[in-house]
């Protein structure tokens, strides 16, 4: 099996395109094309198709670290075991169980997210842990299950997208974030459909576009209820709609009303007549779509603003039909799976909440524990990060790297150099594993098997293709010697399929139900849509997985097995009257207006050819000739102000700290906002400056927006990124 190519999923995005991986006989890895997998069809942006060069010995971590006198030193895999389970010991009989943090990643497979989940809760007893979908989605989660009972990303396949008549895609730069996925959209366009692109930016995928509006980040809220308003005012609303499937409609109508486009234009900067431009070309066809990213989402309103998207297509019945809904376009290769078995503060497995008692006495009769010795509900992300130092003592990071990638990094980076101890997992020396006490070296996607769930909701199989390097143990395998070193002898298993089985009985009966999901099955099939529990289609009535029955997925579906369930709220949605509920919001400003010390908005986000904090794509020269470093993109009316030409290195500055990276200057952003990608540490570092305001309900930061100042760089050397880690004790 181990010189054969093997079919499997990228490493990155949550779009989990299929690729074939194969080791080469003069050492190396080749991915090659996969055209059986219907979501990409061979098709891979530059991340999936270099991959592989990750997995080079040259590029990654081979052996654990453990820091002595200060520095970080190659140890014996007993050794740096033996000194995270002798920590986190001490520190729970010192300050209790409470002072152990875990921090979790999108990117961690199903089978790792519930084991990390499992491990705070059982082996730790903590009720500290959260991860970094925090960051990601959350907003769009919580006014998921506000509005239908029910967060899954997409409730409907990609595939559906080129048969409806118009889809809005509200804050998503997926011709760079998703580049496989632009297909879906230009067969709608080549179908007759049209594209609408909300994005303050002319992306390139706004130029895709046949309308582009360009709002004021963090004012999305406004825009859809200006939207809902014209919807209204112009007699477009659904009503049959609204009475049989929806309730709540009479305060939305009333919150929307009092949006006039006029109003809206001031607030948002998108002129009226394209306002009714959009909602002509939303309400006339058959069906439409809202898909959000992380523009309308990463603020400190991201539910709300979710909510009002949502309202949008509940009002004009474009939710729970044949090609037409709400989706969310989820980022990270398992932000969808990472998300629903228990690595979230609040949850357990199978999408359960961690403080119903039904939920607790179920996983905790898997987990073979009573249900009260399960601790409750801890802090979300940035919370947890920011208590590190004082409320909690020692931290377990695995796949994450909030040094680059959390709001206000400064101050969270000097917060995990204030800890007693932190142990990082990871399969490179991340920024943040660079400050750790212990570092663990992992496997990686093509050295292990485990499943990941695809923004679709569709859960896959990535398969071992190729034997790690010596010296790397799996996630699952740290877990479980920390465990047996902490007492717990049994029940954390080194071997996916056995960690599925029991997440499959730990999810049977929740929403996010994978019970009918087997590895046998994810080899024979393309991946299987939850709901899927373990028995034929229609003979329970779980609530609001209506459309099972009419599954795609082939084979299965007739051999008395589940089919998965491609299509969500069909026939109902998952609330208990099975009516969607409109969200009475209002719009409201951002955390951090601008004013006159700070007069811009700064807004962050990606390019095409880096992933994330960086950590494994920067270790790829292809990509980082491509995207060599971090820049201010800013309009030349800004430039001409500062005085500053394309490539002159300028400040950007927040209340957080100061940033300086070479200027961009493009008439393709607006005058008013600059944007800065947020792949990489040092001097550059956009999330220096970003706001860690929070959404009441996500707990979201607000990574879209924050106020700032923007000014020519003194010349290099005396900049140091921020004020916050200059006065932050050095390196331990
Ligand atoms: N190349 C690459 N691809 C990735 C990733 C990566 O790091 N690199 N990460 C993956 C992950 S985890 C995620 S979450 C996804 C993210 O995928 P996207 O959401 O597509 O990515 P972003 O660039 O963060 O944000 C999208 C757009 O939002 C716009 N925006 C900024 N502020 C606002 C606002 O207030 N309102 C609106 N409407 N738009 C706004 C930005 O200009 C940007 O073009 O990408 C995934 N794919
Ligand atoms: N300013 C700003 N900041 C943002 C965003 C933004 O738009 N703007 N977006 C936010 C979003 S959407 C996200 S998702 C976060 C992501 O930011 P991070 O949470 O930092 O995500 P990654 O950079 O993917 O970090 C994953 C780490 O885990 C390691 N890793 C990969 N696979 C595994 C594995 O299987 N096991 C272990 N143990 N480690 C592994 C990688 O090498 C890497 O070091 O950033 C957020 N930060
Ligand atoms: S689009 Fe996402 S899943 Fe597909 S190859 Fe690129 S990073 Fe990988
Ligand atoms: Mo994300």
């Amino acid at each position: 099996m181990e010189n054969a190519s093997t079919p499997t999923h990228c490493p990155y995005c949550a779009l989990q395109c299929g690729m074939n991986v194969t080791p080469l006989p003069q050492g190396g890895v080749e991915v090659t094309e996969r055209p059986d997998f219907p979501v990409n069809r061979g098709a891979l942006c530059g991340k999936g198709r270099t991959a592989a060069q990750v997995l080079s010995p040259a590029a990654r971590l081979t052996a654990p670290l453990v820091r002595s006198r200060g520095r970080l030193v190659e140890a014996s895999w007993t050794e740096a075991l033996d000194r995270v389970a002798g920590q986190l010991g001490r520190t729970r009989e010192r300050h209790g169980a409470d002072a152990l943090g875990v921090f979790g990643g999108g990117g961690l497979t199903n089978e790792k997210a519930y084991a990390l989940g499992k491990f705070a809760r059982v082996v730790l007893g903590t009720s500290q842990i959260d991860y970094n979908g925090r960051f990601c989605m959350s907003s769009a989660a919580a006014a998921g299950i506000r509005s239908f009972g029910l967060d899954r990303g997409l409730p409907f396949p990609l595939e559906d997208i080129p048969k409806t008549g118009c889809v809005v895609l509200v804050g998503s730069n997926l011709a760079e974030t998703m580049p496989p996925a632009l297909r879906f959209f230009s067969e709608l366009r080549s179908n007759g459909g049209t594209l609408i692109v909300v994005d303050p930016r002319r992306t390139r995928t706004a130029e895709q576009a046949d309308l582009h509006l360009a709002p004021r980040p963090g004012t999305d809220l406004a825009l859809a209820l200006g939207l809902l308003h014209v919807v209204v005012a112009e007699g477009r609303t659904d009503e049959a709609y609204v009475r049989e499937r929806t309730t709540g409609w009479a305060e939305a109508r009333a919150a929307a009303m009092a949006h006039w486009p006029e109003y809206v234009e001031r607030i948002t900067g998108v002129p009226v007549p394209q306002l009714r431009a959009a909602v002509g070309m939303f309400c006339e066809p058959e069906a439409a779509m809202v898909l959000t990213a992380r523009g309308p989402e990463q603020q400190s309103k991201g539910t709300d603003t979710v909510g009002a998207w949502i309202n949008l297509c509940l009002a004009t019945g474009r939710a729970g039909r044949p090609l037409s809904g709400y989706g969310c376009l989820t980022g990270q290769g398992n932000g969808q799976g990472g998300r629903e078995h228990g690595q979230k503060s609040d949850q357990l497995p199978g999408y359960r909440k961690l403080d119903d008692p039904d939920a607790r006495r179920h996983v905790a009769g898997v987990w073979g524990v009573a249900p009260d010795s399960l601790p409750g509900p801890g802090r979300s992300a940035y919370e947890l990060l920011d208590a590190l130092g004082t409320d909690i003592r020692a931290l377990l990071l695995m796949g994450s790297n909030p040094v680059v990638s959390a709001p206000r990094a400064a101050h969270v980076e000097e917060r995990l150099r204030s800890l007693d101890f932190l142990a990082v997992a990871d399969v490179v020396l991340s920024e943040t594993a660079e400050l750790a006490d212990v570092v663990l070296p992992v496997t990686q996607w093509a050295e292990e098997t485990g499943t990941t769930t695809s923004l679709e909701g569709r859960v896959l199989l990535r398969r071992r293709a190729v034997v790690p390097p010596p010296g790397v143990r799996s996630d699952l395998h740290v877990l479980g010697e920390l465990a047996a070193r902490l007492g717990v002898e049994k029940g954390f298993p080194d071997d996916p399929e056995e960690v599925f089985g029991e997440l499959r009985r730990a999810s049977a009966g929740g929403p996010a139900d994978y019970s009918g999901i087997t590895y046998r099955r994810l080899t024979e099939e393309n991946g299987v849509f939850w709901p899927c529990p373990d028995h034929p289609a229609g003979t329970t009535g779980a609530a609001g997985t209506a459309g099972a029955g009419e599954s795609g997925t082939g084979a299965a579906g007739t051999a008395g097995v589940h089919p998965g369930t491609p299509r969500l709220f069909l026939d109902r949605f998952a609330t208990t009257d099975g009516r969607a509920r409109f969200a009475a919001v209002n719009h409201r400003a951002t955390a951090e207006e601008p004013d006159a010390e700070y007069p811009l908005v700064l807004t962050t986000g990606r390019v095409v050819s880096q992933y994330q904090s960086g950590a494994q794509t920067r270790r790829v020269a292809e990509l980082n000739a491509a995207a060599p470093g971090p820049f201010v993109e800013l309009h030349p009316r800004l430039a001409a102000r500062i005085g500053a030409a394309d490539g002159d290195p300028v400040a950007v500055v927040s209340r957080r700290g100061r940033a300086v990276a070479p200027a961009r200057v493009t008439t393709a952003i607006r005058p008013d906002t600059v944007f800065m990608p947020f792949h990489w540490p040092g001097e550059g570092r956009a999330n220096t400056l970003t706001n860690p305001a929070l959404d009441p309900t996500s707990r979201m930061p607000e990574f879209k927006s924050c106020a700032v100042r923007v000014e020519l760089a003194e010349p290099k050397g005396r900049t140091g990124a921020s004020a916050e880690v200059a006065r932050s004790r050095g390196p331990q």
